[in-house]
């Protein structure tokens, strides 16, 4: 195919690109494994409390390097899109020779198809377009990182011989003295590219960035009382609920249940930790709570070290409306009830009366409008 001829092109770009492209995609199904796991533990998985930054650093990782490999994948896909639609022609499946040649062709097709599938997805649901995906968006976005995996690796199988010999050859000299772009140059801008891609996104993260990264989807300084708000308190229908005088704190145990007022809690020994709320969506920002621990609560109601607790919220009909605390999170004294931030009692928007706040967490259950704590032992 003769389509955007280039002297550029060349085994050794592809492998050098697939290369970079490769790790990126390996660091970014990692960190995004683990996110995964954190919200759907499977029985073998365990998922520290401290250092409380760590989520923040997994999730921060994660969107960057999906990011990242935007301007790489365009790059890949330019340097093989010569032969990207060579698919061999199929007649008779019982006269196909090569096997190994189909099965490759093949796997590449997935693994473009479920490349874009990802990085499309993923950039929707940063830009919070959940009314079009909702909890649609995690099943696909995980499903489809197992299929690119084994795309993937069935690709690489297949091509090793060939990305050694593109990798360890002598770079061949041009014929002629490059006219424009050359091949390093190319590398080169194709680097710089993902590099600006990260710098102007990733200051929703890492706050001195803040304020040149114009791509950034959240300034992680601006909100009520300085700090983003995703869910408004009129958006999750909790306005009356959150302001009537009656409510109350449920907080059920192996001992019974007690009802605590606002005042009550207030009047329980206070906290103050500084901890981050670190978004799925890869933006975060740290700030001080204050409140009561939650260890002191699921004492009072009989539970112990091994205790499991379930946060609800006022809010109804929501993902993410309960949330559940494991024993290293429910027992580590930075885990609050939070009922005032940066000094002041807690925004509607941020969850007053009392919201969940734990180190080394997910954004997405950090529950805010508590209503009731369940404690219980781990399921
Ligand atoms: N009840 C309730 N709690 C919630 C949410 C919500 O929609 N409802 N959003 C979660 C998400 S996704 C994040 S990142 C944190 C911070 O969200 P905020 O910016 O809306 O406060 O609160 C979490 N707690
Ligand atoms: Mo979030």
């Amino acid at each position: 195919m003769k389509a955007f001829p280039s002297k550029l092109r060349s085994p050794r770009l592809t492998s050098q690109l697939g290369l970079w492209l490769g790790a990126m995609f390996g660091v970014c199904f990692l960190t995004g494994f683990i996110s995964h796991e954190i919200q759907h533990p499977a029985s073998w998985f365990w998922w520290p409390a401290r250092p409380v930054w760590l989520y923040r650093v997994t999730q921060g990782v994660h969107v960057a390097t999906g990011l990242a490999s935007i301007p790489l994948l365009a790059a890949k896909l330019w340097a093989v899109f010569p032969r990207l639609l060579n698919l061999p022609t199929v007649k008779k499946w019982t006269q196909v020779k090569d096997w190994a040649q189909l099965i490759e062709r093949v796997s590449v097709l997935v693994l473009v198809a479920a490349a874009l599938v990802q990085v499309v997805s993923g950039v929707l649901n940063i830009a919070r377009w959940y009314a079009a995906m909702g909890f649609f968006f995690t099943v696909l976005h995980y499903w489809t990182a197992w299929v690119a995996l084994g795309a993937l690796l069935v690709h690489v199988g297949v091509k090793l011989p060939v990305i050694r010999r593109a990798l360890s050859a002598p770079i061949r000299p041009l014929r002629q003295p490059p006219t424009g772009l050359t091949r390093r140059g190319l590398l080169g801008t194709i680097a710089a590219t993902s590099a600006v891609v990260t710098v102007a996104t990733v200051g929703e993260t890492v706050r001195p960035l803040a304020g040149v990264s114009v791509l950034a989807d959240r300034d992680p300084r601006v909100g009520p009382q300085g700090l983003p708000v995703n869910a408004s308190a009129q958006a999750a229908g909790v306005r009356a609920a959150a302001a009537d005088p009656a409510w109350r704190l449920e907080v059920t145990g192996p001992t019974g249940t007690v009802r605590l007022s606002i005042d009550d809690l207030a009047a329980m020994k206070q906290t103050t930790a500084t901890l981050p709320i670190s978004c799925v969506e890869g933006w975060s920002s740290s700030a001080d709570w204050t409140g009561v621990p939650l260890r002191d609560l699921v004492a009072l109601v009989g539970g112990d070290h091994g205790s499991q607790v379930t946060a609800v919220s006022l809010q109804q009909y929501s993902a993410y409306a309960t949330s559940i605390v494991d024993p290293p999170h429910a027992r580590d004294p930075h885990t609050l009830i939070a009922l005032r931030l940066r000094g002041e009692p807690l925004h509607v928007d941020h969850g007053y009366p009392c919201r969940l706040i734990a180190p080394d967490r997910p954004g997405v259950l950090q529950t805010k409008w508590l209503s009731r704590l369940l404690v219980g032992s781990p399921s």
